[in-house]
């Protein structure tokens, strides 16, 4: 289903009053305090996330799933999908495919249907952490890092394969994540296995077209409970340091231990150009894959401020590629995917507030206070109306979830595929 531009024009009009009110408020305030709003609304606009093609149903725990009406059961069906969200945030101009699970069968007609959502093929994931139907090696005890070489070789085959898939649909970046690990102590070398992956990857790496990037996401533990081979951003960032120019992290919210300091991390890869590829969930314990900014909104903000000074000042980094990357257990997951981008846009928005001038004369002077005093006032500036205005300019809703429900979405979707449609995915 698409969305009536007609309807969705009448749903803005019943707020637009309101919405007014407020942004002539804010932006009479932020004026005042010397900022360009224009400039300010135009990178909110600018500013897209990649939604994955395994995020569009209901996701599942160990102990199960339960699934969500109305779900997307093929690729084309998971575009219209982001093409809904885009239409309402317009902010989710990009899709992100996942290998093998949504392999197109019609390269051409599924370009043209994502152009006609404004949708692009961002980076393409591959997966090995998980055996598949006929595969002749399994992935049990590891994939680019397996003992075997008769393994390592099937899964960077595999990833061979991704490239050439995502190359035929203008994507420009492959992001490997490693499952790889082991479950108890002496199960496996580590050496050995932090070599393999070297190799292997850089024999991935070897197959990349010139414009493209191969970005190496960490974890610290999971589905491997006692080691993981890329546990962490330093492990990462060697690899990519060993296999070239093209290689770069990819830091995802949810693969930290508590309490890490991301926005540290994040600093530091951007001064060293290596910061590749970011993945947007939130969490309380582990790898919760939690709506973003549920949890820990103000973590979000600072880890935004650091992308934000490193997007600035940092011109030897690329222009990170930006993707939702979480899990819908008990929510409608367009409604949490349409809560996940607008908090997105709110911390970016709050980072973009942050006066760096400023804050570099407070920290020069030691005053420690008002360091504090002027990231929190632009944490507590309630940037909402400016969300409003960049997603109006751009023809989209004022209110996404509200229009949304207004518009019966959920309840097209169920009567366009049944209530037992089940999407491929997490
Ligand atoms: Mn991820």
């Amino acid at each position: 289903m698409r969305i009536d531009e007609n309807r969705l024009e009448d749903a803005n009009k019943k707020s637009i009053a309101r919405h007014n009110e407020h942004f002539d408020f804010l932006a009479g305030i932020m004026t005042n305090d010397g900022h360009d709003i224009n400039a300010i609304l135009q990178k909110l606009q600018d500013f897209q996330v990649a939604i994955p093609s395994w995020a569009l149903g209901a996701g599942g725990t160990r102990f199960g799933r339960f699934g969500f009406q109305g779900e997307p059961a093929n690729l084309e069906q998971k575009i219209d999908d982001i093409g809904i969200l885009h239409k309402l945030t317009q902010t989710a101009g990009a899709v992100s495919l996942h290998i093998p699970w949504d392999v197109p069968s019609d390269y051409d007609a599924i370009k043209d249907l994502a152009k006609s959502h404004d949708i692009v093929f961002d980076a393409v994931n591959s997966n090995t952490f998980q055996d598949q139907k006929n595969a002749k090696e399994s992935y049990k005890y590891g994939s680019l890092s397996n003992t075997n070489s008769a393994v390592r070789e099937q899964a960077i085959a595999h990833n061979v394969d991704v490239i050439k898939i995502g190359d035929r649909l203008g994507s420009k970046s492959l992001t490997v994540w490693l499952a790889d690990g082991t479950n108890f102590p002496g199960q496996g070398n580590f050496q050995k296995a932090l070599s393999h992956t070297e190799d292997s990857l850089k024999e991935i790496y070897k197959t990349l077209p010139n414009d493209w990037k191969l970005f190496i996401e960490y974890k610290p533990y999971e589905p491997n409970f006692y080691s993981t081979v890329i546990q962490d951003w330093g492990t990462s960032f060697m690899l990519a340091n060993a296999c070239g120019d093209k290689a770069y992290t990819l830091v995802d919210l949810g693969h930290h231990l508590p309490n890490t300091n991301i926005e540290q991390i994040v600093s530091t890869l951007m001064l060293k150009g290596k910061l590749g590829g970011f993945h947007f969930n939130d969490s309380k314990y582990g790898d919760d894959d939690l709506t973003v900014g549920s949890v820990k909104p103000y973590a979000l903000f600072l880890i935004f401020n650091a992308l934000v000074y490193g997007m600035e000042n940092n011109p030897q980094n690329p222009y990170p590629a930006w993707m939702i990357d979480a899990s819908h257990n008990v929510k409608d997951p367009l409604e949490d995917l349409i809560q996940s981008l607008e908090a997105i846009q709110e911390a970016y928005a709050k980072a973009l507030l942050v006066d760096q001038k400023a804050l570099t004369l407070a920290q020069q002077n030691h005053d420690v206070v008002k360091c504090q005093e002027i990231l929190q006032d632009a944490y507590r500036t309630d940037v909402r109306p400016l969300l409003e205005k960049a997603r109006l300019n751009r023809n989209g809703a004022i209110n996404p979830i509200e229009t949304y429900r207004t518009l019966k979405i959920r309840e097209n979707l169920i009567k366009e595929r049944g209530a037992d449609s089940v999407a491929s995915g997490l």
